[in-house]
C-alpha cells in the first residue's frame, strides 16, 4: 500500500533531500515551504515517479495551515507520515544582545509552527489508529552551547514535544521519532547570519558535515522500519563533531 508523506521546509536543505529520497522509495507527497518557485520546481521534478502536492504557507500562520491542511483533497487526507522539519536559527548571539524579533521567530516557527501543523494533521492518525511523526529536533535541543541561547530553547521544546507526542499517542499506535543532527551543511547558516556568506562558510570550515542527503537516509530508515519498531530519538553528528561545542577541525 501507497504511503502519504506531508514534509515542511521541503524548499531546501534537510526536507528537500527527503523529498527526494521519499519519491525514490514511492512515497507520494505533500511539499510545504514559503517558495512557491522552488515547491513547484520540486513538484515537477518529483511528479515523473510519484504523486506530488504543494502547500504554500507560512508555519507561523495558524489559521493558513489549518486552513490549507483541512481543505487537502480527499485523496491527500490519510497522512501517513508528516516530517516537521520546517524551521531555522536566526542570530547567534549573547542573550544581553540578541534580537529579540530573532527570538520570537525561533519560538514561532520551530515551536508553534510545529504544534500548528502537527495538531492538524494528528486527528486522521488518531482517527486511523496509524502514523508516524518524525520531529526534527537538533544537537541545539540536548546540549546548550554560548549564544545558542533561543534557538537552543526552540530545539529542547521540541525535544520536549517529541517526549509528549510519544506518551500520548502511543494508544492510537502511531510512531514519533526524534532525529537530532548536529552539524549539516545546508541553507541553515546562510539564514542564520542572514546572508552573510563566509560566515556561514565557516561554520563548516575544517570539517565535512553532515549532507542534507545524510540526514534524508536516517529519516527514510525511521520510516521504513516493520510495524513493530520505532527508532525514537537519533542523534546524527558528523565524525568530527563530538557534542555542540567540541569538533575537531583541521
Ligand atoms: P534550510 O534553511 O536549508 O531549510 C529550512 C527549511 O525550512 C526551508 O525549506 C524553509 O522553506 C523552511 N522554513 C523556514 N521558515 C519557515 C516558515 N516560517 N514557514 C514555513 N517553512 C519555513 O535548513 P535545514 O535544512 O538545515 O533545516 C531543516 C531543519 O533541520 C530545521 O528545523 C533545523 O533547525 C534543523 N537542523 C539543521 C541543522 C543544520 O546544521 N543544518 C542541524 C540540526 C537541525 P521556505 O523558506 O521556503 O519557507
Ligand atoms: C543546527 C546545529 O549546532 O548550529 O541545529 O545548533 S547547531
Amino acid at each position: 500500500m501507497k504511503k502519504i508523506a506531508l514534509i515542511t521546509g521541503a524548499t531546501s536543505g534537510i526536507g528537500k533531500a527527503t523529498a527526494e529520497l521519499f519519491a525514490q522509495h514511492q512515497i507520494d507527497l505533500i511539499l510545504c515551504g514559503r517558495r512557491q518557485e522552488r515547491l513547484a520546481e520540486l513538484a515537477m521534478q518529483l511528479s515523473q515517479s510519484v504523486k506530488v502536492y504543494t502547500l504554500c504557507f507560512d508555519v507561523r500562520d495558524k489559521e493558513e495551515v489549518f486552513r490549507q491542511i483541512e481543505n487537502l483533497p480527499t485523496d491527500w487526507k490519510q497522512i501517513d507520515v508528516l516530517v516537521n522539519n520546517a524551521g531555522n536559527a536566526h542570530g547567534l548571539a549573547p542573550v544581553d544582545k540578541a534580537d529579540l524579533v530573532d527570538w520570537e521567530a525561533m519560538i514561532d516557527i520551530n515551536v508553534k509552527g510545529l504544534m500548528y501543523v502537527s495538531k492538524a494533521v494528528i486527528p486522521s492518525m488518531v482517527e486511523r489508529k496509524s502514523g508516524h511523526i518524525i520531529n526534527i529536533g537538533s544537537i541545539a535541543g540536548k546540549e546548550v552551547y554560548p549564544n545558542g541561547n533561543a534557538y537552543c530553547a526552540s530545539k529542547y521544546a521540541v525535544d520536549a514535544l517529541n517526549s509528549g507526542m510519544r506518551l500520548d499517542l502511543v494508544q492510537y499506535g502511531i510512531k514519533v521519532t526524534a532525529i537530532n543532527p548536529g552539524l549539516v551543511e545546508t541553507e541553515f547558516s546562510l539564514v542564520r547570519f542572514k546572508g552573510d556568506e563566509q560566515r556561514a562558510k565557516n561554520v563548516y570550515k575544517g570539517i565535512t558535515p553532515l549532507t542534507a542527503q545524510d540526514v534524508a537516509e536516517v529519516i527514510y530508515f525511521a520510516v521504513s522500519r516493520p510495524a513493530h519498531v520505532n527508532i525514537a530519538d537519533v542523534i546524527l553528528f558528523p565524525t568530527a563533531q563530538a557534542s555542540s561545542t567540541v569538533v575537531n577541525r583541521v
